[in-house]
């Protein structure tokens, strides 16, 4: 995928209202505009990367472009599930992206413990790739600091 890695921010816009709930994995879902921007060489799928809310700290991440066929949804969406507890909700925050690379294609489950072992699956694998040397290098990118952050210190 010749658009990897692919930086992208936007703000965190209220989803189908399921993730949490039905599943026990919350993704924070991006608005239409961010989603129709998608370069077209990125397929639909689960992908990981690093993502930042705001400014703060620049954490690992998993996300699911697509229209999620368990549920049938019948609106494209981008959803990010980052790989840290947070004590808030962050609604209304930018959220600041970059996809680094592709898992495997959206699949329908029988049953969602099957969808949920499988997220589950793709964190173990993103936390273990994102490691690679190349990957972690994405994490230090310009891109997630802000610019009075670099100014005050000197560079
Ligand atoms: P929605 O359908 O509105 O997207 P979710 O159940 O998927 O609802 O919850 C997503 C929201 O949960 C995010 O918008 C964010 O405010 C919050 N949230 C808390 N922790 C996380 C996390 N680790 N990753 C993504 N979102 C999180
Ligand atoms: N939905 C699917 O229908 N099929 C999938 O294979 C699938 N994989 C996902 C993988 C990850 C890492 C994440 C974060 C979500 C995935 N979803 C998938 C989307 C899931 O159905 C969605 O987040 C919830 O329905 C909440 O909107
Ligand atoms: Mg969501």
């Amino acid at each position: 995928m010749k658009s990897l890695p692919y930086f992208c921010r936007g703000e965190v816009v209220k989803g189908f209202g399921r993730g949490s709930k039905e599943l026990g994995i919350r993704t924070a879902n991006f608005p239409d505009r961010v989603v129709e921007h998608l370069p077209a060489d990125i397929p639909t799928g689960i992908y990981y990367g690093w993502a930042c809310v705001g400014h703060g700290e620049v954490h690992k991440m998993v996300m699911s472009i697509g229209w999620n066929p368990f549920y049938k949804n019948e609106k494209k969406s981008m959803e990010t599930h980052i790989i840290h507890t947070f004590k808030e909700d962050f609604y209304g925050e930018v959220l600041s992206i970059v996809i680094v690379g592709y898992i495997r294609p959206e699949k329908s489950f029988n049953s969602i413990d099957e969808l949920i072992a499988a997220i589950h699956s793709d964190i173990e694998e993103a936390t273990s790739r994102l490691e690679s040397d190349d990957h972690r290098k994405l994490k230090d990118d310009s891109f997630f600091t802000p610019l009075d952050r670099t100014i005050m210190n000197g560079h």
